[in-house]
């Protein structure tokens, strides 16, 4: 007699290229999908990801039954709903009496140790399979990493490179000569600089109901929830794609690093929540900027940026979130220990430029890279909040947050909390930096170019006090001194009235001043 499977999907597994899928029967073969308050309420997400991942499965659900597979979806008000994973999988082995149950191998180590201990309690095996979306296994990452002295990601990703022949030439050259065109994708906004138009996507029935039971369930959740217009299907997905490679990725190079107020987009791609998700695969979306530059329609500053991103950073910082838990998300090198104030929840800030990124945030469950690491990651970093509270809320936020891309990149990349294992010195910035790469500062309550006084931006002292605070730590590293030598040259009443007023921000922060 031919044997059942109980093939669990998670939430962000939404991929049928997946072995758990791609393998199943038709006849014998159940699949699980579960909307369960665990999953939906274990950090404070914002609405709009729940809504968005909750239409997606129930979008995949559809896609599976009118394929002809057999789908068991729990939505989150089924009366029988346990509410856990484990305890959804031990409903449907009850239910179903499956011969074993396989899941792809989730995303964060919770899960996986989740699972491990699940397996003691179930009456069947559970196989956990890798997940083979990514593009550097764990073995592989391992392999590269074992007896480095450092892990940097330029060199993982001219590895990954090659392994996986992008933007390579047929003598194993880099396209155009060079690995990375990084220094020509930091210009500073010029003016008038906006967001190509998006798409929006109507909201089918699925959605509508999804929206619905979101408002019911989870009414004190972060975020606004309405416009909704994210792509929940593949297809969808894929219509993003090619509006991003035709319309975007020409003009991602050279404004990567700029913020504008009042544009969260820019040319950045918005792809992250879907790649994530599983709607879209990393190196199918590689492969589609490669084309656009081979046929001469993106130049390789934007195409080689973009697949740095991805084929690079995506892969390397999961690298690095694996092989360092489960212990990498309890660091805090730096001993930070300030609370999260309250304004990263209310967007309620002096501060124009936290108050634009924050609102994003709020609003979009969105907003890019040098907002995340050099507008509310530098402020963290500097005012030195507490790395594990800064964790939460990135992990909560963001329609694209799961632990294994977002932990590395708030502890690592944003807080130094993990000792330079992911890169090498803080992405540290005052005022400065802010003022060059956005409009933000102009009718600000703060003036970027006061360091100390009434109207002293805080990023500038709060910079300082932390670069004094941090001096044994960082004076080595090669890339830093030129810091330390200005920092000498201030004098000592200079040193000490930055100190005095980085004090004086932190008393502000504490009392809700800022
Ligand atoms: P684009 O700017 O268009 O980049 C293209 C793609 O490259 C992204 O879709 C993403 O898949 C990938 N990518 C870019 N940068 C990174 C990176 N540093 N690490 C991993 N992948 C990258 N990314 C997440 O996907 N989830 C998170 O929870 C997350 N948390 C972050 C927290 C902090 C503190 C910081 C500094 C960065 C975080 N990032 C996270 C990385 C990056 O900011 C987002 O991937 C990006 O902003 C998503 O928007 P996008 O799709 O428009 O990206
Ligand atoms: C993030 C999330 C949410 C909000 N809800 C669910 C859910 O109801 N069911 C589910 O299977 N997965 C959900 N997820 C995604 C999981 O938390 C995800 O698999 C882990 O974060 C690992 O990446
Ligand atoms: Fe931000 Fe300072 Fe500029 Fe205000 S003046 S927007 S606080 S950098």
């Amino acid at each position: 007699m031919a044997e059942t499977v109980l093939r669990v999907i998670l939430g962000d597994q939404l991929s049928s290229q997946l072995e758990v899928v791609a393998g199943a029967d038709k006849e014998h073969d159940v699949f699980l999908i579960a909307e369960v308050m665990a999953e939906a309420s274990y950090v404070r997400h914002h609405v709009k990801k729940i809504a968005f991942l909750f239409s997606a499965m129930r979008h995949f659900a559809e896609a599976l039954r009118a394929a002809g597979y057999r789908v068991r979806y729990v939505p989150i008000d089924d009366p029988g709903n346990s509410q856990t994973l484990d305890g959804e999988i031990l409903r449907a082995v009850a239910a179903l009496a499956p011969n074993r149950i396989i899941v792809t191998e989730p995303g964060e180590w919770r899960l996986r140790e989740g699972f491990e201990a699940l397996r003691l309690a179930l009456p069947v095996p559970l196989e956990i399979q890798p997940d083979t979306r990514f593009l550097c296994t764990h073995a592989q990452f391992n392999d590269w990493a074992e007896g480095r002295r450092e892990l940097r990601m330029e060199y993982f990703y001219r590895d990954m490179r090659k392994r996986h022949n992008v933007l390579m030439e047929l003598d194993g050259k880099p396209v155009g000569g060079r690995w990375n065109y990084d220094a020509e994708n930091r210009k500073p906004p010029k003016a008038g600089l906006t967001s190509p138009e998006r798409l929006s996507f109507r909201k089918d029935p699925i959605t509508l109901a999804v929206l619905d039971l979101v408002k019911r369930h989870f009414p004190d959740g972060y975020g606004q929830l309405e416009p909704f217009h994210f792509a929940v299907t593949r297809k969808q997905a894929l219509r993003e794609l090619d509006h991003f490679i035709e319309h975007i990725l020409p003009g991602f190079g050279d404004y990567q690093d700029a913020m504008v107020k009042g544009e969260p987009y820019l040319n950045h791609s918005l792809l992250a929540v879907y790649i994530n998700a599983g709607l879209l695969y990393p190196l199918e979306v590689c492969q589609k900027a490669e084309v656009a530059y081979r046929a001469g329609h993106a130049p390789l500053n934007a195409t080689e940026g973009f697949i740095r991103q991805l084929l690079g950073w995506r892969e390397y910082v999961r690298g690095v979130y694996w092989r360092y838990m489960p212990d990498y998300t309890a660091r805090n090198a730096l001993n930070a220990n300030e609370p999260l104030p309250e304004f990263y929840w209310t967007s309620n800030t002096r501060m124009a430029c936290m108050r634009e990124a924050l609102t994003h945030t709020y609003n979009h469950a969105y907003s890019h890279h040098i907002q995340r690491l050099m507008i509310t990651g530098n402020f963290a970093l500097l005012a030195g909040l507490n790395p594990q509270a800064v964790h939460e809320w990135y992990l909560a936020v963001y329609a694209d947050a799961y632990e294994w891309v977002e932990a590395p990149n708030t502890l690592g990349m944003a807080l130094h909390a993990d000792g330079g294992v992911l890169a090498s010195k803080p992405y540290a910035a005052s005022g400065n930096y802010i003022r060059r790469m956005s409009n933000y500062c102009d009718g600000c309550a703060y003036d970027s170019t006061v360091s100390v006084g009434e109207r002293a931006c805080p990023f500038n002292a709060l910079y300082w006090d932390f670069l004094a605070r941090h001096r044994e730590r960082f004076s080595g590293n090669a890339r830093m001194p030129y810091v330390y030598s200005t920092w000498d040259k201030m004098g000592a009443d200079k040193q000490a009235a930055l100190h005095h007023q980085a004090e004086a921000h932190l008393a502000a922060l504490r009392e809700g001043r800022l």
